[in-house]
């Protein structure tokens, strides 16, 4: 057979191990996997590593945040930016606001990523105003239409939700088929520690860091997971940034509770000390949870290669270093007034190519699992997204392993301006991406258009189903314990 096209003697990796093989595309799909494959057109891959397109589960695109403040890019310029870095699917935030209608928040999302996006993509249903109406009609009916994961904040004073709150949105998730993602922090530490760090006058952005302490985290984990418990209902805790933290997930998962971790380069390659720099500077790391210390770094590794973690997301949150962003708040803010999050979705991939390839702290059997396959299994995206194998989608990175780039701090495609992991050097740089068989990155330059990306709904996936060991008030044998679900 001729096909369309054939990505010719490279090396293919997956989850599953390393072979020399020829990669034939037709229709946007890979059709055949094997020697000396014959088609219309071929890329030459000799010498490179043809990898699946990464998949980011976590990123904040043309999204107001919880302070209110919109992001510094929009679909096109994340995307891009996502592109150039190896990333194929994005999954960002349907982010609704109190008072907002859940069902006309997608829409409005969906339209701006329609228009924009030039990765594939999907949302998290961010729910922050769990009223009757969100609960009994949008929330189901979204996910059954194919949104079938959920973003719950437990921290934030606009977006965050009560504990009951948390469990109502888990058990519509429960009903129709849904993982539930939080942002565990416990409010309360983390409001009482910010208010007396500012009264006393410390208020640079290295203070930020010391605002959330590490038991928040903890602590938060493992309500969540006892919600979880009690509900037989899978959660995913975004961010883990505390060596104890991956402790709970891991003694958690032990217990049998159906609990997903992710963590997020930040958490692997910065520290608070990248918080302590001159006047505002340290602002440009200011994330939540904040970097923590090298022995954390080390933890989360281990956790990632033990399993109790699962996947990796850049948390890719756009804030300029200006009045539109960061210093929105004036040029003396202290660190509470400052937005939280930096850029990731370009960086993601080469860090972490780097140190667990290059640099040989894993393999690349695991980079792949925990950059690509990993989320699009969990997220339901799998085998569409996240595989090289017959039939999925050809969304394929093809990676140079010798070239060596120095990330510079204005070297990026998103719209940030800056770069927090600026004067790294790194070795192995996706060099040619393909997104459903058509190339978007490929001689240095983005050769998609804007809203080429298709929106992904997804089904079911195992991640999503409960285990069916409910907590006893809830055993259907009573009369009282069916009624409760
Ligand atoms: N923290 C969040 O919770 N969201 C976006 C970015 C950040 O730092
Ligand atoms: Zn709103
Ligand atoms: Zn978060
Ligand atoms: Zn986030």
């Amino acid at each position: 057979a001729e096909y369309d096209l054939v990505i010719k003697g490279g090396r293919v990796a997956t989850t599953e191990g390393v072979s020399a093989m020829d990669v034939a595309i037709q229709d946007g799909e890979i059709a055949a996997l094997g020697r000396d494959l014959q088609a219309r057109a071929s890329i030459d891959a000799a010498g490179k590593f043809v990898l699946p397109g990464g998949v980011d589960a976590h990123c904040h695109i043309e999204q107001l945040s919880g302070g209110g403040l919109m992001n510094a890019d929009t679909f096109e310029t994340a995307t891009r930016s996502a592109a150039f870095g190896g990333t194929t699917t994005v999954i960002s935030f349907a982010a609704q606001h109190r008072g907002d209608r859940l069902r006309d928040v997608v829409e409005s999302y969906a339209r701006l990523a329609a228009a924009g996006a030039v990765t594939d993509y999907a949302f998290h249903l961010w729910i922050s105003d769990p009223t009757p109406e969100t609960l009994e009609q949008d929330l189901p009916r979204l996910i059954e239409a194919g949104h079938r994961s959920i973003k719950v904040f437990m921290t934030y004073d606009r977006v965050r939700l009560l504990d009951e709150q948390v469990l109502d949105v888990m058990m519509v998730a429960r009903k129709y088929g849904a993982l539930v993602c939080a942002h565990a922090e416990n409010h309360g530490m983390i409001k009482w520690m910010a208010d007396r760090l500012i009264a006393r006058g410390y208020v640079e952005p290295k203070f930020h860091g010391v605002s959330h302490p590490r038991v928040c985290e903890i602590e938060a984990f493992e309500r969540l997971i006892r919600f979880s418990q009690l509900l037989d209902q899978p959660v995913m805790l975004f961010h883990v940034s505390t060596a104890e933290g991956a402790a709970v997930v891991r003694r958690a998962r032990g217990e049998g509770i159906k609990v997903f971790a992710e963590t997020c380069p930040q958490y692997l390659f910065l520290t608070a000390q990248d918080l302590d720099r001159p006047d505002l500077e340290g602002a440009k790391w200011m994330c939540s949870p904040p970097p923590r210390t090298t022995s954390d770094q080390e933890a989360l590794w281990r956790g990632l290669e033990l399993g109790d973690l699962q996947i990796i997301s850049s948390d890719h949150a756009p804030y300029r270093f200006d009045e539109s962003g960061k210093l929105a708040a004036g040029a003396n803010p202290d660190f509470k007034q400052i937005a939280n999050g930096l850029p990731g979705l370009e960086t993601r991939l080469p860090l972490l190519f780097d140190a667990m390839v290059s640099q040989g702290r894993s393999t690349i059997e695991k980079f792949v699992e925990l950059t690509a396959t990993a989320p699009a299994k969990i997220y339901g995206l799998h085998p569409r997204k996240g595989a090289i194998a017959v039939g999925a989608d050809a969304d394929i990175a093809i990676w140079d392993p010798d070239r060596e780039v120095v990330l510079q701090d204005d070297g990026l495609h998103d719209n940030v301006g800056y770069n927090p992991f600026a004067g790294r050097r790194l070795k192995g740089w996706p060099e040619t991406v393909l997104r459903r068989g058509e190339t978007i990155i490929g001689d240095g330059r983005l050769q998609a258009s804007p809203g080429s990306g298709r929106l992904q709904l997804r089904g079911i996936a195992a991640s999503m189903r409960p285990t069916g060991r409910l907590g006893p008030e809830f055993d259907p044998s009573t009369n009282f314990g069916a009624q409760l679900l």
